[in-house]
């Protein structure tokens, strides 16, 4: 249930050993950073919607840099002492290794969850060759609800902590680079251009976000779709550079906002619609027809 992503192909064993990629590899450290402060991330009708995380400045970049602090924090405190920092790209699977930590529970949304954070929060992590004291893993605190799962639009979540890339929109808004979104899953993406918090949303462990999270939103959820529609690559590129919303790629993001404007109900977009019903780009051409239909069934 990898949808496009072959590098999750490889055996989960594999991509957990942590001694593979660091052979020093004594103990991990994780680290969880907020970025919502709970407040509701309110859209406009005929607005797109940005998911929280791509609201502050690309984490990746951020949170290596706090990481490579720590490293050297822990150099100073400790001479000879020797580590590696992982935010997303290496083959480590954060969320195993934060579980184990202590920091949350694996939630039915397949989420990691704190009971003081919430799931708002990114992971990024310190392996080193120094045996550290361990924390014991944290405590399940799902209980019998189920909001996550008969929240998700596209019932992606088919069962607990199961998640079926092939589904999920934040798969196909964010990661799925080139080529069409599915017919039969573009209705349940509604106005979501760029990934998906439905299964966070609901879920009432985010009502505990800290007021003060460590990386701060930069940008608003809702998305001027006429706006976005109509920037140049180079625009696009000088709006978004330092996001993640740069490295899904112009294109992936025009097809999105296409999407999102069928959905959206609004006439008004039937103009900008039919241009690009004949571009060249037969992805885009084609996302177009669909939305025009859409707004006509709509309408
Ligand atoms: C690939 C990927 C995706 C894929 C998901 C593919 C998949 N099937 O997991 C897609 C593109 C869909 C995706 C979506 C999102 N992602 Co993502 N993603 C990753 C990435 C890069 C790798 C995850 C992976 O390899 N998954 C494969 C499975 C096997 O591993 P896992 O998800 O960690 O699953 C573990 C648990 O589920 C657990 N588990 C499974 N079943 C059970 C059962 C029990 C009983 C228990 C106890 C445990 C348990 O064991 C697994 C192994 O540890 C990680 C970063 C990283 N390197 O880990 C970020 C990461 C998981 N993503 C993150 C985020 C923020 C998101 C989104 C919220 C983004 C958005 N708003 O659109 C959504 C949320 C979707 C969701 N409900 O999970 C954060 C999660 C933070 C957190 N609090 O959990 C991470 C950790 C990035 C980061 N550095 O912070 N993501
Ligand atoms: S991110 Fe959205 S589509 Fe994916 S599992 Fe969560 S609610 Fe479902
Ligand atoms: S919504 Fe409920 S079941 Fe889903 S992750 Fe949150 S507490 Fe667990």
């Amino acid at each position: 249930m990898h949808a496009g992503m072959t590098y999750m192909e490889r055996r989960p064993e594999q991509r957990d050993a942590v001694a593979r990629w660091f052979p020093k590899a004594r103990s991990v450290a994780l680290c969880a950073f907020s970025y919502s402060d709970g407040k509701p991330a309110a859209t406009l009708p005929g607005q797109g919607r940005l998911s929280r995380y791509c609201l502050p400045p690309d984490y990746h970049d951020v949170l290596r840099g706090r990481m490579e602090s720590l490293l050297s924090w822990l150099r100073g405190a400790v001479p000879g002492a020797e580590g590696r920092v992982f935010v997303d790209t290496s083959p480590v699977l954060e969320r195993l290794h934060a579980r184990l930590a202590g920091i949350g529970w694996v939630g039915k949304n397949a989420m990691l969850i704190s009971r003081r954070l919430g799931s708002y929060f990114f992971l990024a992590g310190l392996a080193t060759d120094l045996e550290l004291d361990y924390d014991p893993p944290a405590a399940e605190h799902c209980g019998t609800c189920t909001r996550c799962l008969d929240a998700c639009p596209t019932r992606a979540l088919s069962a607990p902590r199961v998640l079926d890339a092939s589904r999920c929109i934040a798969y196909f808004t964010v990661e799925h680079r080139k080529g069409s979104i599915p017919a039969d899953l573009r209705p349940a993406h509604g106005d979501r251009v760029f990934g998906c918090d439905a299964c966070q949303e609901a879920c009432p462990w985010n009502r505990f976000s800290p007021p003060e999270p460590a990386l701060r939103a930069e940008r608003s959820p809702g998305l001027d779709l006429d706006a976005a529609a109509r920037l140049s690559p180079d625009a696009f590129a000088a709006a978004y550079r330092g996001t993640p919303l740069q490295r899904t790629g112009h294109a992936a993001f025009l097809r999105n906002v296409l999407l999102a404007m069928g959905n959206s109900g609004e006439r008004r977009f039937a103009p900008i619609l039919e241009g690009f019903a004949r571009s060249a780009d037969p992805v885009l051409a084609e996302q177009a027809r669909w939305s025009l239909e859409r707004l006509s069934a709509l309408c």
